[in-house]
């Protein structure tokens, strides 16, 4: 078995991802709560060491750190062969719900849900608007990569819907809706086995 370990924090989508993807996959890992709200050279220095840009997720497999939360869950389906990475065509369709995701969702919902945090970043109107416009399109696109199918790798979840759940999950948060196909897609996300919210992904030391 690899030894797996996965540098984290509630409040980060990204984060969330792997974790999830890792739960789905029931692979064996323990988790480390960093505060990203802290001074980044106030992190742990395991942490520091593993990626120096000092930003969360960091996966750590059998001591390699693998950053980039769409990195990371491509080598977790590919390696383990799981959530898509059992056969070319569930890769393929990987690779491109991951570079969706992160061209498209993983830009807008981030930015809107910091919009709305108290204390958060400061955004003029006219970008907020830019970002809401840009969430509806990819609204869209997300209810014709679903089609008809219960999860965006078919029948069963892969690393696509751990992508777009990251930060999905927070839809009331960023002050957009989802479409009903999305509503219906994130219920059934909300009771996978698997599913945690937050903080029990990274629980506090
Ligand atoms: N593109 C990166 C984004 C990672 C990222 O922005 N991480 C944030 C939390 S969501 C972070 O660690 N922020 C703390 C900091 O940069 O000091 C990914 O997909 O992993």
């Amino acid at each position: 078995m690899p030894d797996i370990e996965l540098y984290g924090h509630p409040d980060s989508g990204h984060a969330c991802k792997v974790a999830l993807a890792l739960g789905l996959a029931g692979l064996a890992h323990r988790t480390y709560r960093v505060d990203i709200w802290a001074a980044p050279a106030t992190r742990p220095p395991a942490f520091l060491a593993a990626n120096p840009a000092a930003e969360v997720p960091v996966l750590l497999i059998d001591g390699i750190a693998h950053v980039q939360s769409g990195a990371i869950l491509l080598e977790i389906a590919g390696r383990f062969a799981c959530l898509g990475g059992e056969s070319v065509s569930g890769m393929r369709r990987a690779r491109e719900l991951v570079i969706w995701e992160a061209n498209r969702i993983g830009m807008c919902l981030p930015q809107l849900k910091e919009a709305r945090r108290p204390g958060g970043d400061d955004f003029a109107p006219e970008v907020l608007d830019w970002l809401r416009m840009r969430f509806a399109a990819d609204a869209r696109r997300f209810d014709m990569l679903l089609g008809s199918a219960a999860f965006l790798h078919g029948s069963k979840p892969g690393v696509g819907d751990c992508a777009v759940w990251g930060y999905a999950q927070w839809l009331e948060e960023a002050g957009v809706a989802p479409t009903p196909r999305m509503g219906a897609w994130i219920d059934r996300m909300r009771g996978l086995d698997a599913m945690r919210v937050p903080e029990a992904f990274f629980p506090p030391h």
